[in-house]
């Protein structure tokens, strides 16, 4: 089980984390920085209170499921699996390098927490309404949470799965997608590529219960997460989290530049900075 810590305490791990993808992708000199910072109070929230996941026993039955389905964003995610005691913070020091297990997109056969291999966009809603329709049939309780991003949710695939989960005659139980609504993609914002609008309404009409949140306010984003857990026992959740990308670094946020760019040296020493300043709210 998770050892409670107060939101104050997740602030101060948020910034652990932000602090090690910034040396994670400055010693590697490769790297999605911008994704990986917008989503780093999520994977907080998720990992150090929501889920129920035991870092010395990663295959446990019953933990809670976690897919990184803008599987670029690992320096986030394996920041954040480190800094909760799934494998030595040294290992960070091996991203992305030749036989490393923390490949530049997740491997599930590698990385010690990783529930789903992912990098292909598109494919992790589906993996984890698969999982959630599993805890219901091997009698185990567990709910599967679904991390995307916003550029993502023009992928088709995305679409087909919320239809299925939140059909009347389906309702899936125990699945939680989140969306990391950052509003820039790879090379431009979302609403130049495809605007995708209000996904709250999308969802909704699909048959999802939907919660909006700031997903940079810790006391916001950790009550969303446990009212979603909760609500998954009933039906499909869709989480539509409002973040920035590059989150915490100004010269970073909202910068499509900073999508898969390593810092520098200067520019890393001013990020680390500027972490140690300010952190989230
Ligand atoms: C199917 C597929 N098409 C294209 C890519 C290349 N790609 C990697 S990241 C990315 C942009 C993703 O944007 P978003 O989902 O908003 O991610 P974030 O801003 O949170 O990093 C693209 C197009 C991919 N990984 N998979």
């Amino acid at each position: 089980m998770n050892k409670t810590l107060t939101n104050k305490e997740l602030k101060e791990v948020a910034a652990d984390i932000r602090k090690l993808i910034l040396t994670t992708t400055h010693n590697a000199g490769v790297g999605h920085t911008g994704g990986s910072l917008s989503e780093t109070d999520i994977l907080t929230a998720l990992f150090f209170r929501v889920m129920n996941v035991d870092p010395k026993n990663p295959r446990m039955a019953n933990r809670d499921r976690f897919i990184l389905s803008k599987g670029h964003a690992t320096p986030g995610y394996y920041s954040t699996l480190a800094r909760r005691g799934f494998f030595p913070l040294e290992t960070l020091d091996s991203f992305d390098q030749l036989g490393t297990i923390l490949q530049g997109h997740p491997d599930m056969n590698k990385a010690p927490g990783v529930d789903m291999s992912s990098g292909s966009l598109g494919q992790g809603l589906s993996c984890g309404i698969g999982m959630a329709m599993a805890s219901g049939d091997l009698g185990l309780d567990f709910t599967s949470f679904v991390l995307m991003g916003d550029g993502e949710s023009t992928e088709g695939q995305i679409w087909e799965a919320a239809m299925f989960a939140g059909a009347s005659n389906k309702r899936i139980k125990n699945i939680v997608a989140i969306v990391d609504y950052n509003k820039v993609q790879l090379a431009s914002l979302t609403k130049e590529a495809v605007d995708i609008g209000d996904l709250s309404i999308k969802y909704k009409a699909f048959g999802w219960h939907t919660i909006e949140v700031d997903g940079h306010n810790m006391d916001e984003l950790v009550q969303a997460l446990l009212d979603a857990k909760e609500e998954a026992k009933k039906g499909p959740v869709a989480v539509i989290a409002h973040t920035v990308k590059g989150k915490g670094v100004s010269f970073m946020e909202n910068q499509c530049a900073w999508h898969g760019k390593a810092p520098n040296k200067k520019e890393y020493e001013a990020a680390m900075a500027e972490i140690d300043l300010g952190g989230t709210k």
